[in-house]
């Protein structure tokens, strides 16, 4: 099964790499990345063990808050959703100004909540920059607020060690050259042309790769709309990796994406796949990379009217569901047009910490579960050596009888323990499971961890096939 994974992997690095694409310039095509999968691990080490990170959706759009006329259910997606002319949505640029924003206390949250990356809208759909760029006014100069928030960030995120990303809008429904445009764009004037336009973003992205240090991930979305191609695509993941070769491309650069859960179906482009709104139901094996990106309550960007949060219970359990699988879980969180992160939000992050502080050894560095079905909750593992592996048991369901039973494990277990305390628990190993004797009292509601050192690899009978 794994040599297949890897096999398919190497085949889809190879189909991006190859792929003929004429309209391209010369000093883009045939980048030799990607040939071997070494080099591909060492890029995605970080991004494999880091497991949790903080999406932010922040533009002028904070400014409506979600409200127009007599509607209260809007967030990024304002422009297109109300249809306002262009020319009068400029008015919310006016009025941002987001003096209470504070790079260094947002990434003190992120780093608090356990987080190791922050994905940051650089353009969302409306094209509006939140950096300051040469290419345009439609971005943050044309405010009151005239600071360059992503600089901010990216310092404070570098000072903080936490890895700075971006995401950016393919689609544009501001500019005139996006492929569809639209009819209340009363700004854009003549016909759209795809290749001025394809060079414009690539003007924005040469500023984000050069002038903001080390990119984690180039976050691209808005990549459905007709005008966008395969080969544009492939040309674009190879154009921000000549400006930073180590930085990570999700795979909304292409076409291949499978609707809302994220991952290729077919010619795929990127590094990585992003499942939205939800987490997939088992992981895709080893050697394929992906992160379910989620909101806190329903909206992305700030809605003032959505105060229907998910408990820190569910953040939790998300977090752990993404991590026995496999996967990254990117929260994310909409600021304010006067630079707030929601304190809902906070709240929220600082009660993930507290579990995070206590239980972030289950999660970082680890690898998905060696089971099929973990009837009490979710499973984790590492591998501390060839001869040793941890296995974390994630119990959401506590027994009732005191007796957790791990069916089908088959390695001797040298030690059980609480991760919270390290107190050892009594292990019995019978026929065909294991049983741990455990309090009576579940300690942590939101998932309590419990330890397994085994000797060797994970070795699981599965009974019920
Ligand atoms: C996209 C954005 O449109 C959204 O605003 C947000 O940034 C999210 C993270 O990504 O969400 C999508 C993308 C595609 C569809 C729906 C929502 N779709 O194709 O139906």
């Amino acid at each position: 099964m794994r040599r297949i994974i890897v096999m398919v992997a190497l085949l889809c690095a190879f189909v991006a790499g190859a792929a003929e694409t004429p309209s391209i310039p010369a000093e883009t095509k045939e980048q030799p990345f990607d040939k071997a999968q070494g080099e591909k691990d060492a890029r995605m080490k970080w991004f494999r063990e880091a497991r949790f990170g903080l999406f932010i959706h922040w533009g002028v759009y904070s400014v409506p808050a979600g409200e127009w006329k007599d509607k209260k259910d809007y967030g990024e997606w304002f422009l297109e959703q109300t249809k306002m002319p262009v020319s009068e949505y400029k008015k919310f640029a006016k009025e941002f100004n987001p003096v209470k924003f504070d790079a260094k206390e947002w990434v003190r949250i992120a780093k608090d909540a356990g987080m190791k990356y922050i994905v940051i809208t650089s353009k969302h759909h409306d094209g509006f920059g939140m950096f300051r760029s040469d290419m345009t006014d439609w971005c943050i100069k044309s405010t009151p607020f005239q600071r360059d928030p992503l600089k901010e960030l990216a310092d404070a995120c570098k000072d903080a060690g936490i890895k700075f990303c971006f995401y950016h809008s393919i689609m544009d429904w501001h500019h005139p050259d996006w492929g569809q445009l639209r009819k209340w764009n009363d700004l854009a004037k003549g016909e759209p042309n795809m290749d001025r336009y394809t060079e414009y973003m690539k003007g924005q992205l040469k500023e984000l790769l050069t002038r903001y240090g080390p990119i984690g991930i180039v976050w691209f979305d808005g990549e459905w709309e007709k005008p966008w191609t395969h080969e544009r695509g492939v040309d674009l993941y190879n154009y921000c990796r000549s400006l930073q070769p180590d930085t990570i491309v999700n795979n909304r650069v292409g076409k291949g994406r499978a609707g809302m859960s994220g991952m290729d179906k077919d010619k795929g482009v990127g590094d990585y796949g992003t499942p939205e709104q939800e987490i997939p139901p088992t992981g895709f094996g080893a050697g394929v990379d992906w992160e379910s990106c989620m909101t806190m309550n329903g909206h992305w960007g700030y809605n003032k009217y959505d105060q229907k949060w998910k408990s820190t219970e569910t953040l939790v359990r998300n977090l752990i569901d993404c991590a026995s699988k496999g996967g990254n879980y990117l929260l994310n969180v909409g600021p304010t047009s006067e630079g707030l992160i929601p304190s809902p939000s906070i709240e929220r992050l600082a009660e993930m910490g507290k579990w995070m502080k206590v239980n972030g050894e289950s999660i970082y560095g680890t690898q998905a579960s060696p089971f099929v079905k973990t009837p009490w909750g979710r499973c984790t593992r590492k591998a501390i050596n060839s001869r040793k592996t941890k296995i974390y048991l994630h119990v959401y369901n506590w027994p009732a009888d005191g007796k957790l039973v791990i069916p089908g494990l088959k390695n001797k277990v040298k030690r059980a323990s609480l991760l919270a305390d390290g107190k050892a628990l009594k292990v019995k190993a019978e026929d065909s499971s294991i049983s741990i004797t455990v309090p009576s009292e579940m300690p942590d509601k939101i998932a309590t961890v419990i330890v397994l050192d085994v000797k060797g690899e994970p070795r699981v009978v599965v009974n019920n096939p």
